[in-house]
């Protein structure tokens, strides 16, 4: 099967990566030259869950790229979704599938602005990953990948089962979910708690759960999207705090991806996470004053820049 990766970020590479291993035509798409040039040479080195180093051909193409894929798989980051969302017509054909994969919410959105909501699916994936620098990636906690249609696609359960066969091929824990909405919202509790602290602190996920009032901030921000999801209808089921707990204690050595941009020096995806849950909460007349704090603390971070002492 012929499967496009858009982004060749930490995620990107990885899954990149076990799709290639399991025999998969895999090309992994870019928008930038020169990073393309790089990586191609270099390859994708990857460190395994059980800290074995491996090197393999990066297939990388230049965006537009290489034309009609039977899968496309979307990774940017949440604010290059607008931007990527521009190469997907160059990518399909009339049974070509597109996943997002990517963390917060508006991204589905997003690719339906410029490609219709038919094709679409998306998932969570609660696996911890590090890059060690470009094409270097460190894959450093287990967790499962949980995919479904779009509301509004035409994509069967029969097709969302292929991609859950693929990702098991390629050594994921992977299923399907027949809620989309309710799953993006489960990943939502899990980012708006674990991803700003992480980042403001510098902390991998696991420390989280040694700083009491860390720990407090984060299950208040995860509790409050919790009190939003309910407010908008969507049911979510598990309790918050047992949630975080599990992913820090799953991806203890990972540096959250806001943690990986902070330090990077990239934007974060604050406006698809803890500022989606404010937008949410304002429109269901439930407050959020801690996912407020929080948002504000990483756009002045983000504005900040270079007036940064240090
Ligand atoms: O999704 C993640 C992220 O870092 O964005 C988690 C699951 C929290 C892993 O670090």
């Amino acid at each position: 099967m012929k499967i496009a990766v858009v982004g060749p970020g930490a995620l990107g590479c990885l899954l990149a990566a076990s799709l290639l291993e399991a025999g998969e035509e895999v090309v992994l798409v870019d928008y930038r030259p020169d990073r393309a040039a790089r990586l191609r040479e270099q390859g994708i080195q990857l460190t395994t869950l059980n800290g074995r180093e491996k090197v393999l051909p990066a297939p990388v193409t230049l965006a537009p790229g290489p034309g009609p894929c039977h899968l496309v798989i979307m990774t940017v980051k949440a604010y290059q979704t607008r931007a990527a969302s521009q190469i997907l017509p160059t990518l399909m054909a009339g049974d070509t599938l597109v996943l997002t994969l990517q963390n917060g919410l508006g991204n589905l959105e997003e690719m339906a602005r410029v490609v219709g909501p038919d094709a679409l699916l998306a998932g969570v994936a609660y696996l911890g990953v590090t890059r060690r620098g470009e094409g270097q990636v460190v894959h450093a906690g287990a967790g499962a990948i949980v995919i479904g249609a779009s509301p509004g696609s035409r994509v069967t359960p029969e097709e969302v089962q292929a991609i859950v066969s693929i990702f098991r091929r390629a050594g994921w824990d992977c299923r399907a979910h027949p809620d989309i909405q309710t799953l993006l919202w489960e990943k939502l509790l899990i980012n708006v708690g674990i991803n700003p602290l992480t980042a403001l602190l510098r902390v991998p996920n696991g420390v989280l759960l040694k700083l009491p009032e860390a720990w407090e901030l984060a299950v208040a921000a995860a509790r409050e999207a919790q009190a939003v999801a309910h407010a908008a209808g969507i049911p979510l089921k598990s309790d918050p705090e047992e949630s975080l707990r599990q992913v820090c204690l799953a991806t203890g050595a990972n540096r959250s991806s806001m943690l990986q941009d902070v330090l990077a020096g990239r934007p974060t995806e604050i406006e698809a996470l803890n500022a989606q849950v404010e937008v949410w909460g304002a429109a269901v007349g439930v407050a959020t004053p801690v996912n407020h704090f929080l948002t504000q603390l990483l756009r002045a971070w983000g504005r900040a820049g270079d007036m940064r002492v240090g």
